[in-house]
Order: C-alpha cells, then structure tokens, then sequence
C-alpha cells in the first residue's frame, strides 16, 4: 500500500546503504537521527537530492528483469517532487521525453520522480504503462487493429471522449490523475516522439508492411519505492534491445503478429513447423528493426551486445562485493537464447530495495 507510512527499519536500511556507498554525503547518523524523528512525528520522511537520485538508480540496479544495468550509475534523476496539478505534471512529462532523447541525439536514461505517496493521502498517477503506446481497436470483425495489449486501455480512453484515427499506429493519450484534479487525457507533442519506420536490409516489400515503433520505452505504471518511501509516479526510460519488438511486439499472436505475414512475403513453406518457417521470419524481423533503428540513428541495442554487457555488469557489481538479483526468465533474450551467454547461467533471485515495483504484482 503506498500510502502506507514509511518503515523505519526500511528507511534505516536504505540510509546505511546509500551513505556507505556515497562518502562525500558524510557520516550517516546524524541524518538516521533526522529521519527517525520525522517518521514518528509524521509517518513519513523526505528524501534529500542525493539520496532521492542515489535511490533511483540503486533501484534500477535492483531491478532483476532488466539486461541493461550495466549503466546505472548514468541514470539521469529529474526531481519532480514539487509538481501538483495535471497540467505541471504533464509538462514535465514532456520534458521527459524532451531529456531521454532529443530528436536526432542520443537517447538518455531518465527517471522522473513526482510527488511521494504520504500516509492516508491520494496520490498523483498515470495510467498509461508507458508514455507512448499505440492504441488498438477492435472492429466489427473482432480483429484488432493497431496493439491488442493496448485494447482495454484504448477502450478505456473512448469511454473519456478521445477519438484515435482507427489507424494501427495512433499514439494514446496520457491519461493523468491527480487528487485535486481527477483524471485528464493529453495529447504528446509530436516533437517529443520519435519514432521510425521498419525497413530491411535486403527486402525491399517489407517497408510496405508499414511497421513502425517509438524510439523511446518510457515505463509510468512502475511504483518507485526507496526506504520506505514510495513514489507512485516515477517514470523511466532507458533505450530499446531489438528483441523486444522483433521478438515480442511485432512476434507474439496476441500483439501484432507478422511473422505469417513476414513468412509469406518470404515465400516460406508455413505448412508444417519443421521448416522453421517462424524462426526464420523472426530473425529477419529482427534484422530489420536493428537494421531501421541503425539507419535513423537511433541507438538501440541487439541481444548478443547487451548479453555481454550483462555479464560485464555481474563481473563489476561481484568486485564492488555485491550481488546481482537476476530472473533468468526475463534475461534471457526472447530468441536466439542459448546463443547468448546470459542463457548457461544462474542468478541469485532477491527481491532488494530500492526497487520498482508493478502495483498489481506488489509486495510493499
Ligand atoms: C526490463 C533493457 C534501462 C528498469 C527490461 C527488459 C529489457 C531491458 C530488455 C525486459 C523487458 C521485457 O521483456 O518486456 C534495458 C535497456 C536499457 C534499460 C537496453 C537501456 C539503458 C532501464 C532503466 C531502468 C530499467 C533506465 C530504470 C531506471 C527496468 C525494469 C524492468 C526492465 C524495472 C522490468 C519491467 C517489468 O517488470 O515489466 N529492461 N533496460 N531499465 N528494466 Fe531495463
Ligand atoms: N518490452 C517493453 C519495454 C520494457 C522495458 N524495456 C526497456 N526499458 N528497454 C516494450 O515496450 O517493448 N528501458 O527502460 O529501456
């Protein structure tokens, strides 16, 4: 519940940490003395800039799903506490966006942190998994057109009045609730979504598939908890790993499903499995994601790459003598899984805070 009051043992936890593996923010007991009084005057207590940006990036540290850790230390940390209203929360959400990655330049990741839950207060939230999403629609024939992960959300946003173009990539719109001025939908600027259209290498017809994807993963459904503390808006991104939409987005039958399309423009046998006629349609997606991103000047990363760095971040984070919780169902790219070293492993599974959490699957 993240409007429960802060655990002192947790925020004691969380401070220890933080100020041993930080010198220069100086000796932690005066600040634990501080802390105590606050939560039993309050329930709760404030984070300094340090620990707040410190916080967020031991989260991603923490964050056992995730391959791309090894740039933690990197994580950019807006302070957004001071924001109130939907519209000052929506701005800022923009200049997210705006920070992660500047059309043209390099992407950046960024974490947002808003407002932290107090005790027995409303709270702030977006309801959106991530700040760009397209939305999908189901039509008289029961096919759905555009992302059917986004269905019930699309569905959701018509019921508040908002009318998409019907087309298979229509950005949603940023639904924000806030207690003082319940639920209110935006329109993203087009300057803050950058997006790229899906070519190939070698296949020329595959550009008339007319496949596109948004450059920036930007995840705003995350609970941010740092001891004790939860910030139930703390938007994030980092950068897109193929995988994840020539594997999954544009792979999965309950998301866009092209591989029969892709398979057919290939002129592959699609009558039996043993040709591998899905295999070799995913990794010719694949291709052409990694190859459209290159091509835009997009950074993106492939999964042999990003195994690697994985490995590399196990080697440091072990010198630094401290563990990496790792869920091997999640690391393990989505193709291709043996291929990658990340896959002849095991991890240590360790639900470590700070963390990010999905409320429907919390634990705090
Ligand atoms: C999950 C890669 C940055 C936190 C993932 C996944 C990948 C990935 C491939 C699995 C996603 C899936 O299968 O749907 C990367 C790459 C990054 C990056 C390449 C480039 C910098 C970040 C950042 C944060 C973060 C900046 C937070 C500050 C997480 C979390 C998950 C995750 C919490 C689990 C999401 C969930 O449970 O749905 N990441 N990531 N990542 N990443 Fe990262
Ligand atoms: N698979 C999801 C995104 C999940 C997080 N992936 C990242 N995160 N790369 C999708 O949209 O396909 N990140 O912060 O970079």
């Amino acid at each position: 519940d993240p409007s429960a009051p802060a655990d002192p043992a947790e925020a004691e936890d969380f401070l220890r940490r933080c100020y041993a593996e930080n010198p220069r923010l100086g000796p932690v007991e005066p600040r634990l003395a501080v802390v105590r009084a606050q939560i039993a005057a309050t329930g709760t207590y404030t984070h300094s800039t340090d620990e707040l940006a410190y916080g967020a990036k031991m989260a991603w540290r923490n964050a056992s799903r995730c391959i791309g850790r090894l740039y933690w230390r990197s994580l950019v940390v807006l302070d957004r506490r001071r924001a109130r209203t939907a519209d000052e929360i929506f701005a800022l959400l923009v200049r997210h966006l705006e920070t992660a990655g500047a059309r043209g330049a390099a992407i950046r990741p960024v974490v947002s942190v808003f407002p932290a839950a107090r005790p027995g207060q409303p709270f702030a939230r977006v309801w959106n998994e991530q700040l760009i999403r397209y939305a999908g629609y189901r039509d008289a024939a029961g096919r759905v057109i555009g992302d059917p992960r986004q269905e019930t959300f699309t569905a959701a946003m018509q019921g508040y009045g908002w009318r998409g173009k019907g087309d298979a990539f229509d950005v949603l719109p940023v639904a924000v609730e806030t207690p003082s001025d319940g639920l209110r939908l935006y329109e993203l600027p087009e300057h803050a979504v950058l997006e790229v259209p899906l070519g190939h290498p070698e296949y020329r017809w595959f550009a008339e598939l007319g496949l596109r994807w948004h450059a920036v993963p930007a995840i705003s459904n995350m609970r941010l908890t740092i001891g004790g503390v939860h910030y139930p808006l703390a938007p994030f991104n980092g950068w897109y790993m193929g995988t994840e939409l020539g594997a999954r987005n544009f792979a999965d039958v309950d998301r866009y499903d092209m591989l029969p399309v892709v398979a057919e423009r290939m002129g592959l046998d699609t009558s039996r499995e043993s040709t591998l006629w899905r295999d070799r349609a995913a990794v010719e997606l694949n291709r052409a994601v990694l190859w459209s991103f290159e091509q835009a000047g997009v950074k993106m990363t492939d999964h042999h790459t990003e195994s690697h760095r994985f490995l590399r971040h196990l080697r440091s984070e072990e010198r630094a003598g401290r563990t990496v919780p790792a869920d091997w169902t999640w690391i393990v790219p989505p193709i291709s899984g043996g291929l990658t070293p990340v896959f002849h492993r095991y991890y240590a599974e360790q639900d470590l805070r700070p963390a990010f959490y999905l409320d429907d699957e919390a634990t705090a």
